[in-house]
């Protein structure tokens, strides 16, 4: 190996090069991680090249960028993606294996970044992936936390949170970009000059960038995720050094750096925290200096700027980048306030992801005030001409002393979009009622979807081996071609490779569960998955009662032929929702009772996976047969796992809520196990008096599930343990678990009888898989692009 430039050709040779002058390392020594550091500069390089002309092409074009803000990017790992997307898997895995090392333990090897809690951060990682398969122009602006969500493990049962520290490692798709710095202030007041307000800020923090490429499959375009560090002004204070006050002298760095420490691991909820508002303007505020600095450098005139620039506020975190525009343009550029107003309302949009009244972000003045006393001042004003547009309006950005962020974001929006049919016709006629009646244009609906590279091809290589043998390659940048398998679904030969490819899924599954939690499972089980967030509205504990309720019937009536049933859980709680912990532990107390039954363990067994990410997911998708989707109808704005299970050959049990409904329509009823009230008989039952008692009463296997947790069988040492989670469902139960469980119960016995036709049942994953193309995340970010961004790709192949 010479010391000449890392070699481009042969991925084998530059991972040797980058092990002996990147990492300084002998073959004959290196470990996993540094073979695994070695791989990935090597694929890095690949990148890089079409990274730059991606940049350069659309310089060239002076097209109209896409930028996309968003407080969680949850990636998870990238080294295996970025492989996948280059079509460098084959030889990757050849020269890996030439070096005697196993390629998915390389893999593995790399921490997964967990910089987001659920559906909204893992929708934003999906759509960089897909616009950088359309070739869109775009940035992603977002956070580089140095703790991502915490680490989950159990004790007792019991939900214990660690810190996560994935930059502990080196993080080799970053590039740090120092002259990319903006100084941002913070509190202080505003002065008058010269008859103008002046913000002066009291306190000052840097940006500092760090940019990811993110390359698109199948290797043509790259676009730039930017992700913000907190910095210190003036990082150390020598003065106070040499006094002998060693802890001060850095204050300012570890204050500075506390912006960027965390993620905030609430999910669908919102706590009103200093902090959480410093971050949400400290990363709006670098990305709207970043936007202007590069539009300033490559156009002169400001009123160009909606023609150059979209910007996508990913729920309302970002939605202080508003006012910041506004105020940069009006206050330091010298726009007149009403022309700096239209051209912000020109640039931006906002994505609403939930209708649940804990997650709609709102300030108290006196916070904002204290923080962002010149923002406060304008939102005053934009809420003032408002008012004046429309005086019949019933309700401004400013309400009761608070600042309300989901009405500021619509005022300040072109376009406002829901992530489902259901959940968008619902913004129209809540949330945001009265706003659709004074904007009806402005609401727009674009169904969530998921990348089909990461979701299908990565994380499923026999299916994606099968699919590509029956219809070759298309279908990995258009999904809609999965319908092209629909014919073969008939042919036995061709059903019985789709059956092996999940079975083989399955036991790899059994495989690592019986190797990292010494659990065995029944390969021959229906594998039953329910993962996400611990959630009320998701309903886990609508799961476990059922679960309680079969084990029941099973040991009353053993010789019932009842099939196997692996319940499958995976999922975190904030760590401040009581209930929601009291839920995680109820399922894995129920787990150890039932597990430890030898009446029934051969036939149902429930596992709860502690620590789920997006990881995890990619090893549980695959091999799962059913997929759980059970939320209050109303609920559930999109919901996307549901999507990655139908593309995975996983029929649904679910309700009609958010994109089940879409789901439910193009895979065809009869592939879909629907049960539950509807959105709007969900509305009318809460009416109903003691609508729990009524459905506990009349439904004695429910009856006996709730009694079987309230007597302590599954906490016989502290029989009261859930009385929390039992008064609830007898009581108020909002998310109408009970009056939802019989039907429920109905639907899981409809999986078992169809789940008995292994042929039917295989038709029917079949199926899904062929009739799930159109959630791909591609399909969505095309629709952004037409109704929302005005935006074009640069491929010359749309
Ligand atoms: N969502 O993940 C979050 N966090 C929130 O704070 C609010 C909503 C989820 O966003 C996903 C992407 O749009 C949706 O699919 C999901 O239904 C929603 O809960």
């Amino acid at each position: 190996m010479a010391r000449d430039d890392p070699p481009k050709s042969g991925i084998r040779d530059a991972i040797l090069w980058h092990l002996t002058y990147t990492l300084g390392k002998d073959p004959d020594h290196a470990q996993l991680f540094d073979w695994r550091l070695a791989l990935s500069h090597a694929v890095r390089d690949r990148i890089v090249d079409r990274w730059m002309e991606s940049a350069r092409a659309t310089r060239r074009a002076g097209a109209r960028r896409v930028y996309y803000l968003s407080m969680e990017f949850l990636i998870g790992r990238l080294l295996q993606d970025n492989i996948v997307n280059l079509q460098l898997a084959d030889e990757t895995q050849a020269a890996v294996d030439s070096f005697g090392l196993d390629y998915r333990a390389l893999l593995l090897d790399e921490p997964d970044a967990a910089l987001g809690n659920g559906g909204l951060g893992r929708l934003a990682a999906c759509f960089m992936e897909s616009l950088a398969t359309i070739g869109c122009p775009a940035h992603g602006y977002g956070i580089r936390y140095e703790h991502g969500l915490f680490r989950q493990s159990f004790a007792a049962g019991r939900q214990v949170e660690a810190p996560e520290d994935w930059l502990v490692q080196p993080f080799v798709w970053q590039f740090e970009r120092p002259e990319a710095r903006f100084t941002l202030g913070f509190g202080g007041h505003v002065a008058t000059h010269q008859g103008k307000p002046v913000w002066e800020p009291e306190s000052f923090v840097q940006s500092e960038a760090f940019d990811v490429p993110v390359i698109g499959w199948p290797g043509n375009w790259a676009n730039t995720l930017r992700l913000w560090a907190g910095r210190a002004v003036d990082p150390f204070d020598l003065s106070r050094f040499n006094a002998g006050d060693f802890t001060a002298a850095a204050e300012a760095e570890a204050l500075a750096r506390t912006i960027s420490r965390v993620l905030y691991p609430q999910d669908s909820t919102e706590k009103g925290k200093r902090l959480r508002l410093t971050q949400e303007y400290f990363f709006s505020a670098a990305s709207i200096r970043d936007i202007l600095r590069r539009f300033e450098g490559e156009h002169g005139d400001l009123r160009l700027l909606p023609r150059k620039v979209a910007i996508q506020l990913n729920d309302t975190h970002p939605a202080i980048a508003g006012p910041e525009l506004l105020r940069i343009l009006h206050d330091e550029r010298g726009l007149p306030f009403d022309e700096a107003l239209d051209i912000t309302r020109a640039c931006v949009n906002y994505t609403n992801h939930t209708l649940l009244p804990e997650a709609l972000e709102s300030w108290g003045e006196g916070l904002f005030s204290d923080l962002l006393p010149r923002h406060l001042q304008i939102i005053e004003r934009i809420d003032a001409a408002d008012a004046r547009a429309h005086p019949d309006r019933r309700g401004g950005a400013r309400d009761q002393g608070r600042v309300r962020m989901g009405e500021l974001a619509f005022m300040l929006s072109n376009r406002v979009n829901g992530v489902s049919a259901l959940h968008t016709g619902l913004m129209k006629t809540t949330v945001f009622a009265d706003r659709h009646r004074l904007h009806p244009d402005r609401i727009v609906n674009q169904t969530n979807g998921v990348t089909p590279r990461r979701w299908l091809l990565g994380c499923n290589p026999r299916l994606s081996r099968l699919i590509c043998e029956t219809i070759g390659r298309g279908w990995i940048a258009d999904l809609e071609q999965l319908q092209r398998l629909e014919p073969h679904v008939a042919d036995d030969g061709w059903l019985g490779r789709f059956a092996a490819a999940k079975a083989a899924n399955k036991a790899d599954l059994c495989d690592w569960t019986l190797r990292e939690h010494g659990v065995a499972l029944a390969p021959d089980a229906i594998f039953d998955v329910q993962i996400k967030r611990i959630h009320e509205y998701k309903r886990q504990h609508l799961n476990i009662l059922e679960a309680i309720a079969l084990w029941q019937a099973m040991r009353d009536d053993p010789g019932a032929g009842w099939p196997t049933r692996v319940k499958i859980f995976a999922g975190k709680a904030a760590p401040g929702y009581v209930l929601a912990k009291q839920i995680i532990r109820l399922i894995n107390d129920v787990a150890a009772v039932v597990n430890a039954d030898p009446a029934t363990n051969e036939r149902l067994q429930i596992l709860y996976l502690p620590n789920y990410n997006v990881t995890l997911a990619e090893r549980l998708i695959p091999a799962a047969d059913l997929s759980e989707q059970i939320s209050t109808a109303g609920k559930e704005a999109s919901g996307t796992g549901n999507m990655k299970f139908a593309l995975n050959g996983a029929p649904t049990i679910g309700t009609l809520d958010g994109a089940n409904v879409e789901i439910r329509e193009r895979v065809g009823a009869e592939n879909f196990f629907l049960f539950g009230l509807t959105a709007e008989e969900a509305e009318a039952r809460r009416l109903v008096p003691d609508h729990a008692g009524r459905a506990i009463a009349a439904d004695p296997r429910l009856a006996r599930a709730i009694e079987a947790i309230r007597s302590g069988s599954f906490s016989p040492d502290e029989p009261d343990r859930y009385g929390d989670i039992v008064a609830n469902l007898t009581g108020a139960d909002y998310f109408l678990v009970c009056s939802d469980f019989a039907d429920y119960w109905r639907a899981q016995r409809q999986v078992d009888r169809a789940y008995a036709d292994r042929d039917g049942w295989a038709r029917m994953a079949a199926r899904n898989l062929a009739r799930s193309g159109w959630f791909s995340s591609d399909r969505a970010i095309r629709g952004y692009m037409q109704d929302i961004w005005g935006a074009q790709s640069l491929l010359g192949r749309e």
